[in-house]
């Protein structure tokens, strides 16, 4: 099982396994919609699935089964892997080092498959003593820190095919610790969960077990010390197994003893050994666990993708609800803008009083009324005597402006900002940002701007009035009174306005009206009018896009591609569909054979009989080399073996037989 086999090469189910990994690398979930937090996990924990796990697995399927040896602080993990080997590779102890790595042990014919980056990436390899502190870290990966590292130590105590590692306290204060428990555990064939009679029925294990079970993770469970007597515990904790869907799972139960040299009496730790090598001389059992956990981590990763793919269209409808309220508000202050300077509501207060001054009394109204014939002179005659009026006209309509287009920006600025806080992923992006109001740059900018509109309008007048015979005169001394009456027009044009209707406004802009239509012509004013207006409308347009960029900026930043969703729930359909023919072309499974040779033994294998003084004594009828025989629901899952009464044949469950001596 060792030497890679025929079906170590890449199938449709790898190909569909690394798709869903680039998806799930390129996913992105920066809003902060509801539930995105438990989608981030899910994400990181779906890579690590195929990263530490799945793709590994499937690469090199003949690679060693690897047995985890996890559970809470101090239940005697690391004593039970000591006394296993009967070595001490990992040090055990009250003194929790963070900087100590946890130690796979492995067999030295089986080096090459843990030495490489092959299976859990993230971690770099230290080799050397069992209880030194992390060095440095030897053939170390990149992204690769001595902070997660895995100390790699050889043992010919251990059966090929079969490696063990020493995994961090579950529950360990250090929340680094924690998570790389839960990666090792993420990462195993098969998990060794030790516990004790004090701490069996604590929370944070029981979280881990209880997901373990809900995708099919090969588990087996060890309490450790055992008082004599106090086996209503040991049914207690079957109870419970029971209660969280591990009720195949084996469970051993170990009576307290006195250490030797820091290891448990071979006695003790007999039957565990003689379960695990059973494990490892048996190469069908051990490809059955793997496949069952395996085929337990893939459905648990398309379920989790398909959570993922929703979490990924929450994100592009969470990105869409909160520019639409962008686009709404801004889009409103160009309307507002445009109405607020167009329906004659522009041409009062300062503006008319300004514009009075400049046109007078009402007479040179009723000469361009009566004496058309003469406007040009008229008006030449007419600006002669007022052009210093004219400036302040323009500076009458530029204020209005500007307090148009600000009171129009900032009410859009509140709008957004309201709609964005109101919105869980709008508040989030809000955060340290000055956006409840208008930028502190807008007052100028928006002055810039009519200051750049009005120039436009001169030029405009200016380029009207080149090469017509005769205007040089009225251009000479008018051009900033006919810019500024362009100017009351453009306020003024929309509809059919004649003064009648729109009372002095319009009477304003039919003066100006006139005036310009005397010295251009109608068709010449209407284009005028409707290139000013236009020009206004484009500069306003610039400043409110402006605005609103600094809230579509946010979201810029983030790109949450549209299709990530589609995309995803596709590679889960993809790897569903090739998992399912996948598992339909697999082999029957073949009936156990009894009487193998176990090659190799750990530690007090060979010695184990039931009956002896173990706390798991009389629960078998056999020595466990048939683990098949002995091992109902589990066994039977994994190895086809025939059913046995669950109290005839569990090691220590039963709570009725088992239990210490
Ligand atoms: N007397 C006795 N002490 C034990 C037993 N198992 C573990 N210990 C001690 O309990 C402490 C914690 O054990 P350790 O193996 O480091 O636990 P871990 O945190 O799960 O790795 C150590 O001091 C061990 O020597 C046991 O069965 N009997
Ligand atoms: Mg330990």
């Amino acid at each position: 099982m060792t030497e890679p086999g025929p079906d170590d090469v890449p199938g449709p189910l790898v190909d569909a396994l690394e798709t869903l990994r680039a998806r799930l690398g390129a996913l992105r979930l920066p809003l902060e919609v509801p539930g995105v937090g438990p989608a981030r996990h899910d994400q990181a924990h779906a890579t690590d699935q195929l990263d530490d796990y799945l793709l590994p697995r499937l690469r090199a399927r003949s690679a060693p089964l690897l047995v985890v040896v996890g559970g809470s602080t101090g239940a005697g993990k690391s004593t039970l892997v000591n006394s296993l080997l009967g070595e001490q590779v990992s040090a055990p102890g009250v003194l929790r080092p963070t900087t100590r790595a946890p130690v796979l042990v492995h067999h030295p014919l089986d080096a090459r498959w843990f030495s490489t980056d092959r299976v859990l990436p993230g971690l770099a390899r230290l080799s050397g003593d069992a209880g030194a502190p992390a060095g440095t870290p030897t053939g170390a990966h990149p992204g690769a820190s001595a902070s997660r590292a895995l100390r790699l130590v050889a043992s010919d105590a251990l059966p090929q095919g079969l490696a063990l590692v020493d995994a961090p306290d579950v529950d360990s204060v250090e929340s680094a610790n924690r998570e790389l428990a839960a990666q090792l555990l993420g990462a195993a064939d098969l998990w060794l969960f030790v516990t004790t009679a004090a701490r069996y029925a604590d929370a944070v294990p029981w979280e881990l077990l209880q997901r373990a079970a809900e995708r099919h993770a090969q588990v087996a469970l060890v309490i450790d010390r055992i008082d004599p007597g106090a086996d209503e515990v040991v049914g207690d904790l079957r109870r419970m197994m029971d209660e969280n869907a591990l009720h195949g799972a084996p469970l051993f139960a170990l009576a307290e003893s006195d250490l030797v040299d820091g290891l448990l009496p071979e006695s003790v730790v007999g039957e565990v050994s003689a379960w695990l090598s059973a494990l490892g001389s048996d190469a069908e059992a051990r490809s059955r666990v793997a496949l069952a956990t395996r085929d337990g981590v893939v459905d648990d990763l398309v379920r989790r993708t398909v959570a993922l793919a929703s979490a990924a269209d929450a994100q592009v409808q969470a990105e869409a609800r909160l520019r639409a309220a962008v686009l709404r508000a801004y889009g409103q202050a160009a309307q507002d803008v445009d109405e607020a300077t167009s329906d004659g509501a522009m041409l009062r207060g300062e503006v008319l009083a300004r514009w009075q001054d400049f046109v007078g009394t009402g007479e040179f109204f009723r000469a361009v009324e009566q004496r058309v014939g003469k406007v040009r002179d008229a008006v030449g005659a007419f600006f002669r005597g007022k052009p210093a009026q004219a400036p302040q006209v323009e500076r009458a309509i530029a204020h209005g402006l500007e307090a148009v287009v600000l009171d129009a920006a900032d009410t859009a600025a509140e709008e957004v900002f309201a709609a964005w806080r109101a919105d869980p992923a709008g508040a989030a992006l809000l955060d340290g940002l000055e956006l409840s109001r208008s930028s502190i740059t807008l007052r100028d900018d928006v002055a810039a701007q009519i200051r750049g509109w009005q120039s436009d309008v001169l030029e405009l007048v200016r380029e009207q009035g080149a090469g017509k015979r005769g205007l040089a005169r009225a251009l000479s001394f008018g051009l900033n009174g006919l810019g500024v009456s362009v100017m009351v027009l453009v306020f003024a044009s929309t509809g059919g306005i004649t003064g009648a209707e729109i009372g002095i406004a319009g009477g304003t802009a039919v003066l100006a009206q006139k005036l310009l239509e005397a010295v251009f012509g109608d068709d010449a004013v209407r284009s005028l009018t409707r290139t000013a207006r236009q020009q206004l409308a484009d500069r306003v347009a610039a400043v409110l896009d402006a605005e609103s960029a600094r809230f579509t900026a946010q979201l810029d930043a983030l790109a949450t591609p549209p299709g990530a969703g589609e995309s995803l729930a596709q590679a889960a359909r993809a790897v569903a569909d090739t998992a399912r023919t996948e598992r339909a072309g697999r082999p029957a499974v073949p009936g156990v054979r009894t009487g193998r040779h176990v090659a190799r033994s750990l530690r007090g294998a060979a010695q184990w009989r039931p009956g002896q003084d173990t706390a798991s004594e009389g629960a078998h009828a056999e020595a466990p080399r048939d683990p098949a025989d002995t091992r109902p629901g589990f066994w039977r899952r994994l190895l086809g073996g025939r059913r046995r009464d669950e109290s005839d044949a569990s090691p220590a469950g039963s709570g009725t037989d088992g239990g210490p001596a």
